[in-house]
């Protein structure tokens, strides 16, 4: 069933177009569900509507721990390793992550969590965040993750969004050399959440916090005390597993929604086909839990492969820039999963900080989050891999759930920059602007995907139209990524990022008008506009070009207010590398700002700003490129 070999590739490819049923249903099968399904699939990309393993019946936890427990209940499920190097590193065997999960379940319940309900996880990269997600799936509870460096006001946004009933916790954070209060954050959001009745809070930093009597708990002396067993709620496969906040090109971020059946097969499915990962090697993926990387590849995807992996609560360059080779070397970690932007910083800080670790136990690398430019790959591949390890470059979305286009580690022929052929069951095509298919080899398009494969999106949160807008309206008939992509003469393909309004900062997926907002908040901004240009370490950065009223306070101060207002709106994550005052923007006499003039400037290519005979006043362009940050 798993892939060995080309050839093994090549057949499952081919069954899973002209098979998809069949493809899908022996996949399925390996699982363990209280109740088969009776039928494999049901789709529409109009409305749209899709549907996996119809009536199946399961719960994601049994299939994560429970099924594992007769043979590796004491295996390791998680090695926590912490912030500081010389911090308490723990480890977590299946029969413990069973425990404290089911423990956390039964607090849950006792707080009143029933099926359905929502509840916001904002944490550290601890094993208790896991704990969290499990815990929710194990009671039919839709989790919301919200990554712990998003401000209290985007955080208040997604909790009311989909009204969660409780959040989970902790007093504070490590990360690097800073302590970064975790509970005041919530404090603030819940101000305006009614719909939240109660707060679990973990105590981590052990910074002191308030707690609001009536609606606050410390997990310590709640969740002990729970029994350590808790019976595995009945989910449909189309019952919601979780929701997960993304950033699109307008408006407020959408929830994603993904369901339990479909999800889970996925997602273990090409775990373990990418990776390649077997009984006895050790994986490590980077991704914080906020981000869809952390769902599918830290806690979902490797437990239901019954795997073991690292959990790292810090970031790449604290103490120093080996902390990463340092943890590969300390676990003897065999896959290693991570973004390009850290790969990038971690060369430019120089081989000194790579040379002192062995890192002969690597077997395969892997990348995502944003393209991985030519000379990162070598990098990664020469002084990481020695040569000898493959890199998966694996291209997927929040949206998507689980990875699409990858090579198959060690078996797929590589190519730098490419995330070379689609897995099993999925079916890309290139279009042109105007949705005709673009056929034939050495192309390049837009990317679509034509079929369904078991984890694509469901829904939207609360809003199914705008799911039906974003992403099957642009092309009929198909599920439209955001994505540009070419396609080699070998038929390969090449992510060459986003064609809309989204700029991919650090692999952080950031909506320009998202940021505009939060600036246009400050009451000395007129108007914004933001775009992406291209940054050595980020792949992107994010510019700003901000119209301030002429008799606006000196120029540095206010755009040191601004970059504060993002930090607060958004968070730190979303705010502008560069800011550039000015008196107008390029706009159409209807009213639209010319983007891709302000892309050329921010890119700092002002040869050929192309046709601005359309502006309402073209001088602008003139000063907009004098005053270039
Ligand atoms: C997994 C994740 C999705 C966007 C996507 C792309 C970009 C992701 C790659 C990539 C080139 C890759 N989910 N992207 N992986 N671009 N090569 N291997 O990152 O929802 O946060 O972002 O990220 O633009 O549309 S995400």
């Amino acid at each position: 069933m798993l892939i060995r070999s080309f050839d093994d590739y090549t057949r499952a490819y081919e069954h899973s177009v002209n098979n998809p049923s069949d493809f899908w249903n022996t996949v399925a099968s390996g699982f363990s569900w209280k109740k088969p399904w009776s039928q494999t699939l049901e789709w529409n990309f109009e409305t749209p509507d899709v549907k996996w393993f119809i009536d199946g019946k399961l719960n994601i936890t049994e299939n994560c721990i429970d099924r594992h427990l007769p043979a590796k209940k004491n295996d390791i499920a998680f090695y926590f390793e912490p912030n500081d190097p010389k911090g308490q590193a723990r480890s977590i065997s299946y029969q413990q992550l069973h425990d404290d999960v089911c423990r956390l379940a039964n607090t849950l319940k006792k707080l009143g969590v029933t099926k359905g309900d929502r509840v916001c996880i904002y944490m550290p990269m601890i094993p208790e965040a896991v704990f969290a997600m499990l815990a929710c799936a194990r009671i039919g509870a839709v989790h919301s993750v919200v990554f712990a460096g998003f401000s209290a006001s985007s955080l208040a946004g997604r909790i009311q969004d989909c009204d969660c009933k409780v959040v989970l916790t902790t007093d504070g954070a490590f990360r690097g050399a800073k302590d970064i209060s975790i509970k005041s954050v919530v404090d603030e959001a819940l101000e305006v959440c009614s719909s939240v009745t109660n707060v679990l809070v973990y105590k981590h930093t052990g910074t002191a916090v308030n707690m609001s009597a009536g609606r606050d708990l410390w997990w310590q002396d709640e969740v002990p005390q729970a029994a350590a067993s808790c019976p595995a709620e009945t989910m449909d496969s189309e019952d919601l597993l979780f929701i997960l906040y993304t950033s699109g090109s307008t408006g407020k971020p959408k929830g994603v929604v993904h369901t339990c059946g479909g999800y889970m097969v996925y997602t273990c499915y090409t775990f373990q086909n990418v990776f390649q990962y077997n009984a006895g090697d050790l994986f490590w993926c980077t991704a914080d839990v906020g981000w869809i990387t952390g769902h599918s590849y830290i806690t979902y995807g490797p437990l239901l492969a019954g795997a073991s992996t690292v959990l790292f609560e810090g970031v790449p360059t604290y103490p120093d820039a080996g902390r990463f080779w340092q943890v590969i070397d300390k676990y003897k970690v065999t896959h290693f999963y991570t973004a390009p932007t850290a790969i990038r910083a971690l060369e430019a800080a120089g081989l000194d900080f790579v040379t002192p670790y062995k890192l002969d136990s690597l077997r395969v690398l892997g990348s995502v989050g944003e393209p991985i430019n030519e000379e990162a790959w070598q990098w990664y591949h020469k002084n990481i891999g020695k040569e000898k390890c493959p890199i998966v470059d694996t291209w997927w979305q929040t949206e998507t759930g689980g990875m699409l286009i990858s090579p198959i580690a060690g078996i797929t022929p590589l190519k730098p920059s490419y995330a070379t052929l689609p897995l099993p069951g999925v079916q890309p095509i290139l279009v042109d602007e105007k949705g005709n298919e673009i056929v034939g080899n050495n192309v390049e398009g837009n990317l679509c995907i034509k079929f369904p494969w078991p984890s694509i999106i469901r829904t939207t949160y609360g809003d199914h139209e705008r799911c039906r807008q974003t992403y099957f309206a642009t092309y009929k008939g198909l599920y439209f990524t955001g994505d540009g992509c070419k396609r080699d003469e070998n038929g390969y393909y090449r992510i060459t990022g986003r064609v809309d309004d989204v700029i991919n900062v650090s692999g952080h997926r950031i909506g320009t008008a998202e940021v505009e907002s939060a600036i246009n908040m400050h009451a000395d901004v007129v108007e914004s506009a933001v775009v992406g240009y291209p940054h050595d370490i980020k792949g992107q950065g994010i510019y700003a070009y901000v119209i301030a009223p002429s008799t606006a306070k000196d120029h540095e101060a206010l755009k040191k207010e601004i970059i504060a207002e993002v930090n607060k709106i958004i968070g730190p994550i979303a705010k502008p590398d560069k800011i550039q005052i000015v008196s107008g923007l390029p706009k159409t006499r209807s009213g639209k700002i010319m983007r891709r003039i302000l892309r050329k400037v921010a890119e700092g290519d002002t040869s050929n700003l192309g046709d601005t005979s359309t502006l309402l006043d073209p001088s602008v362009v003139d000063e907009i490129v004098r005053g270039k940050q």
